[in-house]
């Protein structure tokens, strides 16, 4: 059966078409063909709220995001500033922020505040590894991590302050899961449409946390009302959490699945029943990206740019020591890999798998898992510590993985010793619709790649 497509999913060629024939720029066209009344109805909301010094503002918006083939999807957000239906450029995903354990709000898209950044996203190596020709000693506690749109970095014994507006005519909340103090949600409850309600609570340990809106779940979620929480111990910021895993650098992955049926729906003021209405997501996104944007081989040098140091996973070959993460042999070192938070807000349970390296699941949902005596847990996954190259992530799910960066155990010396360059591996999901875009464009989904960096750092022989 055919598919159908609803009349607000348009192609952007089309607009671009329609607004040359009618003479008009971009950002005067009419993205929405009809407001739902109670909009129309409604008075304009103050363009924006007054800072307040250590409160992290966000307001909940609506607008239309391009997907990876043009198509312009309906989305609702945390976003920074207040914007409407018709912006061209809605504030739809919230840059990220860091929280100071002093309590100030920092827009910063790289942590530890001050250390230094890494060159595209990869860190330098400290100095060749005599012992392990072809690897390198890494830097310990040095360089600072890219985050992606959607990540506020907290850190712990901070306070957190939040003031959430709601521009929408339906009533939301914020809700922040697992963070209570005992393990339970903390939320705002339902905000009335343009009323602004505040949070405060202490910041939860360290950890991964997907803030959300859980109104008639997983609707407003798929809608794009989702964020995610990193905690960090500052006194501990290369660790994963005070005394666990140390790590070269860090790399947020949000996995997402766009439902545009679904979108059209609420677009045209209605509410989706999900029992009813099966979600057929579209269109599958890593860190807001898919495809070749997710990949950074597009046109645009600032898109590659922002993939490369917020997603796409590099770093310099070293021989890694899995019993403790921990010390290197040589002072300022670190025999560790890079931690990589695989975080899935979306309804999808994705299957990630990576090319040339196994990763070594550390936690999940904010719980360590055991390197010894391993067990089959009620919903039958093993929990334990281990090598697999495929890491699944059921919706909702928080993995902290460690990517070792290492020379692949396949790589006979004939063959390492001959490298001249990087060595480029892919991850995609083994969920195979995921790597599509609008029911068929391969490889336009959920994809990524990471880079083993080649024998000489700076091109020096
Ligand atoms: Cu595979």
């Amino acid at each position: 059966m055919p598919e159908q497509v609803p009349p607000e999913i348009l192609a952007r060629g089309d607009l671009l078409k329609l607004g040359a024939a009618a003479g008009l720029g971009f950002a005067a066209l009419p993205l929405v063909p009809t407001a739902p009344a109670q909009r129309t109805a409604r008075t304009p909301l103050p363009l924006a709220l007054a800072p307040i010094p250590g409160v992290l503002d966000l307001y909940i918006n609506e607008g239309y995001l391009k997907m990876v083939d043009d198509t312009l999807v309906y989305h609702r957000g945390f976003g920074s500033r207040p914007t409407d239906v018709d912006d061209p450029n809605p504030s739809l995903r919230m840059p990220s922020t860091v929280i100071t354990a002093a309590g100030e709000v920092v827009p910063s898209r790289s942590y530890p505040l001050g250390a230094p950044l890494p060159p595209r996203g990869t860190p330098a190596p400290f100095s060749p590894d005599p012992a392990n020709p072809g690897q390198f000693f890494i830097f310990r506690e040095y360089w600072a991590s890219y985050f992606p749109e959607r990540t506020i970095i907290a850190e712990w014994g901070s306070t957190l302050r939040f003031r959430i507006q709601n521009r929408l005519g339906k009533s939301h909340t914020f809700t922040l899961h697992g963070a209570g103090p005992d393990g339970g949600d903390l939320t705002t409850g339902p905000i009335a449409p343009d009323a602004v309600a505040t949070l405060e609570f202490p910041c939860p340990e360290p950890g991964t946390y997907i803030f959300a809106d859980p109104t008639n779940a997983p609707v407003e979620r798929v809608l794009g009302l989702f964020g995610v929480l990193v905690v960090m111990d500052p006194d501990c910021r290369w660790d994963i959490a005070t005394d666990r895993a140390s790590f070269e650098r860090q790399w947020v992955w949000i996995c997402h699945a766009i439902e545009p049926r679904w979108a059209a729906l609420e677009a045209a003021g209605q509410t989706v029943n999900p029992a009813q209405q099966r979600a057929v997501p579209r269109y599958f996104t890593l860190n807001g990206r898919s495809g070749f944007e997710s990949l950074g081989i597009t046109f645009d040098d600032a898109l590659n740019l922002a993939s490369e140091e917020e997603t796409l996973i590099s770093g310099y070959p070293r021989q890694l020591d899995v019993r403790q993460f921990g010390e290197g042999t040589e002072l300022g070192t670190l025999r560790g890999g890079q931690l990589v938070r695989l975080i899935n807000p979306g309804i999808v349970f994705h299957q990630m798998h990576f090319h040339g390296n196994h990763i070594w699941t550390v936690r999940r949902n904010n719980v360590d898992w055991p390197r010894h005596e391993g067990f089959v847990d009620a919903d039958g996954h093993v929990v334990l510590q281990q090598w697999e190259d495929v890491v699944e992530l059921e919706p909702m799910d928080r993995k902290d993985c460690i990517i070792p960066i290492k020379r692949p155990p396949d790589a006979i010396d004939p063959v390492w010793f001959a490298r001249t360059g990087d060595w480029v591996y892919p991850m995609h999901c083994h969920a195979e619709p995921t790597q599509t875009a609008a029911g068929g464009l391969y490889p336009g989904g959920l994809v990524a790649h990471w880079t083993l960096k080649g024998p000489n750092p700076g091109g020096v022989e």
